[in-house]
């Protein structure tokens, strides 16, 4: 009974910390990526991106060529994401895509020539 006691108490301690712990503020970004086809560029672009440090989720639209990144903007800034992008060998908005990370890109993702 006692342990049990002192573990709720540590766990109550625990949520208090975390609750009370600055709230980390998140902003959404909406990346245009006008050379993105498939699925497979899809999750290249969401895979490139998740790897930053700061980012909350990815949706990546290929019908729509958007993508919305939701990311805590004091560990990772915009243009990092777009530079995230454009190594991963697609565009991101007004930046070109990098020529030898496009080159390695399946054949069904090089549809547009750059
Ligand atoms: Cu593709």
């Amino acid at each position: 009974m006692k342990k049990m006691l002192y573990s709720m108490v540590v766990f109550s301690l625990v949520f208090f910390v975390m609750s009370c712990g600055k709230e980390v503020k998140t902003e959404k970004a909406v990346v245009k990526i006008p050379t993105s086809i498939c699925g497979q560029c899809a999750n290249t672009i969401k895979t490139a991106v998740m790897k930053l440090d700061g980012i909350k989720s990815v949706d990546v639209n290929t019908e729509t060529k958007l993508a919305m990144i939701e990311f805590i903007p004091a560990s990772v800034k915009v243009t990092e994401i777009e530079d995230a992008i454009v190594m991963s060998g697609y565009g991101a908005n007004e930046k070109a895509a990098n020529k030898e990370a496009f080159d390695k890109l399946p054949d069904c993702c090089r549809k547009e020539e750059l």
